[in-house]
C-alpha cells in the first residue's frame, strides 16, 4: 500500500468574465493572472474583443476569458461584433463569472439576467470594488436580493484592484470546473498573440492619454511586427475616423504621439521582456467601425 494522499483529479475550463463596462473585467483578469494582459482604463468599452488569460494551481487550470462589456447603446458594425464575443465567451464558458460594480448605481440588470437564464451553466457573481464601499452591511442587503432574483453558485464580495478575496473566488469556481487534464501546457499565460496584445497595449494608451469621445473613434494596426533577439521593431498605425482626429492624436509639434508612443513602448517591453523599437502613424480610414474588411484585419469581426 502506498502512504502517498490521494491525488486530487485535475480540473480545467473555462470561466467567461461578463459584466456591464467599466464592472473591473480586465483589472480583475490581470490580478489573477498576476500580468498585465487585458488592457484598462477608466472609460467604459475599453475591451472590444475576446482575451483568455490562463491560471494554473497545483492541480487546476482555469482559463479566463475577459469579454468587452455588455451594452445595448451603440449599433456600429464594431459594437456587433463586441456583443458577439460576449455571446460567444457564454457558449465556451464551463462556468460565468459575473462582475458587479458595486458602486454603480444600477445592479440588477434585466439584460443580463436574460442571457444567463438562457446559458444553462453554473453562475458566480463576484461584488467587484468593496474598497470603496464604507458601510458593509448595505453589501448584505444586496447579496441577499442577489441571492433570491438568480440563485448563482456563490456571491464573493472582492476587490479586483486590491486584490482582496481573489482566493475565495477561485476556491468558489474550481469545483465547478470539469474533472479533466489540463488544456493548456502549465506555463501559458494567455492565447493571444503578442502582436494582438502590443496592439491593445497601444489602444489603452489612446483610452488613458486622449480626452473625451476620441478614443472611441481610434483603433490599431500592426503593420510590421519583426523579433530579434537585440529589439523587436514594430510599426503600427493608429487609425482616426476623421481628419480633425488625426491632428488631436499627434497634437501640438507631434508631443501627443510621442506621449502615447513612449508609454505603450514600456508596456510592450515589460511584456515581451526585452527591447522595442516603437513606430506609430496616424491614418485617417472615414467609418472604420462599420467597415468590414477593416474590422476582419483588426480581428473583430
Ligand atoms: N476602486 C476600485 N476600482 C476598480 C476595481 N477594479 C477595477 N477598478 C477600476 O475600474 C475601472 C474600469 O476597470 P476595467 O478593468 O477597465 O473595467 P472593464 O469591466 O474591463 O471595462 P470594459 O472593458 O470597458 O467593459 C478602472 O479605472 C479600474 O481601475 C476595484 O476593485 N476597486
Ligand atoms: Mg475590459
Amino acid at each position: 500500500m502506498s502512504d502517498l494522499a490521494p491525488v486530487l483529479p485535475a480540473r480545467s475550463g473555462f470561466v467567461a468574465i461578463i459584466g456591464r463596462p467599466n464592472a473591473g473585467k480586465s483589472t480583475l483578469l490581470n490580478a489573477l493572472i498576476g500580468q498585465k494582459i487585458s488592457i484598462t482604463s477608466r472609460r467604459p468599452q475599453t475591451t472590444r474583443q475576446n482575451i483568455a488569460g490562463i491560471l494554473t494551481t497545483g492541480d487546476a487550470q482555469l482559463v479566463f476569458l475577459d469579454t468587452p462589456g455588455f451594452q445595448t447603446q451603440y449599433h456600429t458594425g464594431l459594437t456587433k461584433a463586441m456583443d458577439r464575443g460576449f455571446k460567444n465567451a457564454l457558449s465556451e464558458a464551463n462556468v460565468v463569472l459575473w462582475l458587479i460594480d458595486v458602486t454603480a448605481r444600477e445592479h440588477i440588470d434585466p439584460q443580463i439576467h436574460a442571457r444567463l437564464a438562457g446559458a444553462a451553466v453554473p453562475v458566480v457573481i463576484a461584488l467587484n470594488k468593496i474598497d470603496k464601499i464604507d458601510n458593509k452591511n448595505q453589501i448584505l442587503t444586496f447579496i441577499q436580493a442577489l441571492d433570491a432574483a438568480y440563485h448563482p453558485a456563490a456571491i464573493v464580495p472582492i476587490s479586483a484592484q486590491n486584490r482582496l478575496q481573489l482566493n475565495t473566488l477561485l476556491q468558489a469556481l474550481t469545483p465547478l470546473l470539469p474533472e479533466r487534464e489540463f488544456l493548456y501546457p502549465s506555463d501559458d499565460v494567455t492565447t493571444a498573440s503578442v502582436r494582438v496584445l502590443a496592439a491593445e497595449m497601444i489602444r489603452e494608451k489612446l483610452f488613458r492619454l486622449l480626452g473625451q469621445e476620441l478614443p472611441y473613434s481610434t483603433a490599431v494596426e500592426i503593420e510590421t511586427f519583426e523579433e530579434k533577439p537585440a529589439l523587436t521593431r514594430i510599426r503600427a498605425v493608429i487609425l482616426v475616423d476623421k481628419p480633425g482626429q488625426k491632428a488631436i492624436v499627434i497634437g501640438k509639434g507631434g508631443e501627443k504621439l510621442k506621449e502615447i508612443g513612449t508609454a505603450a513602448r514600456k508596456d510592450i517591453e515589460k511584456l515581451i521582456g526585452g527591447k522595442v523599437f516603437l513606430e506609430l502613424w496616424v491614418k485617417v480610414k472615414q467609418s472604420w467601425a462599420d467597415d468590414r474588411r477593416t474590422l476582419d484585419r483588426l480581428g473583430l469581426s
